[in-house]
């Protein structure tokens, strides 16, 4: 019998929502639940690509907005030949941020419309399940300071927060909306419940397009 593929799933939400978090303990609780897991985050800065896009988070170089757009963009797309072999081996893949992150950081920026964001993205793997770590301005800022990085302030956060609530409106993906403000287990629960459906019903489906 062919092995049944994994689930793609992946985590979204504003800074302080918890989503690495969420995401280390979600593929600690798959893997000993024997379902094989396996953890990805973007930016990959391990990559020639991921190392500009590093570089830049850093404030360590400058890069023109549509540029540092396009190459978070061709940093997944890099990625899509494993991930797809990890998925078809029957490995289910557990995403820290995805294009979604991709198109509300870039469409927070002055002139930038969501289409444009999301060309580039367009005919990515289609997550089976993203969860929306949703997390109010007024609570991540009591779960303490941002960062040095770029974009870590909370007017801009804060716009990138009303992008992400104009993305979780597509039907085309399959978004679920957590309450991040609650107890770290609290929310580790819902999570699991949700992936292991996902993981149930994505062996027996083939694995869509993007905002196709
Ligand atoms: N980010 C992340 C983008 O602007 N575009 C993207 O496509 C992605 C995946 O990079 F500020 C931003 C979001 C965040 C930063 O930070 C990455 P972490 O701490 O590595 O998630």
């Amino acid at each position: 019998m062919a092995t049944k593929r994994g689930a793609l799933i992946v985590l979204e939400g504003v800074d302080k929502a918890g989503k690495t978090t969420q995401c280390n303990k979600l593929v600690s609780a798959l893997q000993q639940s024997g379902r094989p897991a396996e953890m990805l985050r973007f930016p990959d800065r391990t990559t020639t690509i991921g190392q500009m896009i590093s570089a830049y988070l850093e404030k360590k170089s400058e890069l023109e907005d549509h540029t540092i757009h396009l190459l978070f963009s061709a940093n997944r797309w890099e990625l899509v030949p494993i991930m797809k072999k990890k998925l078809e081996q029957g490995i289910t893949l557990v995403v820290d941020r995805y294009a979604f992150s991709g198109v509300a950081f870039t469409s927070a920026k002055p002139g930038f419309s969501l289409d444009w964001c999301k060309n580039s993205d367009t005919g990515l793997p289609n997550p089976d399940l993203v969860m929306y770590l949703q997390l109010s301005p007024a609570q991540a800022a009591l779960r303490g300071q941002f960062g040095e990085e770029r974009y870590e302030t909370s007017n801009f956060q804060r716009k990138v927060q009303q992008k992400f609530e104009q993305l979780i409106q597509d039907s085309s993906v399959n978004w679920k909306v957590i309450d991040a403000s609650r107890s770290v287990e609290g929310v580790h629960n819902d999570i699991v419940n949700l992936s292991i459906n996902t993981i149930n019903t994505a062996q027996n489906q083939e694995l869509g397009e993007l905002w196709k």
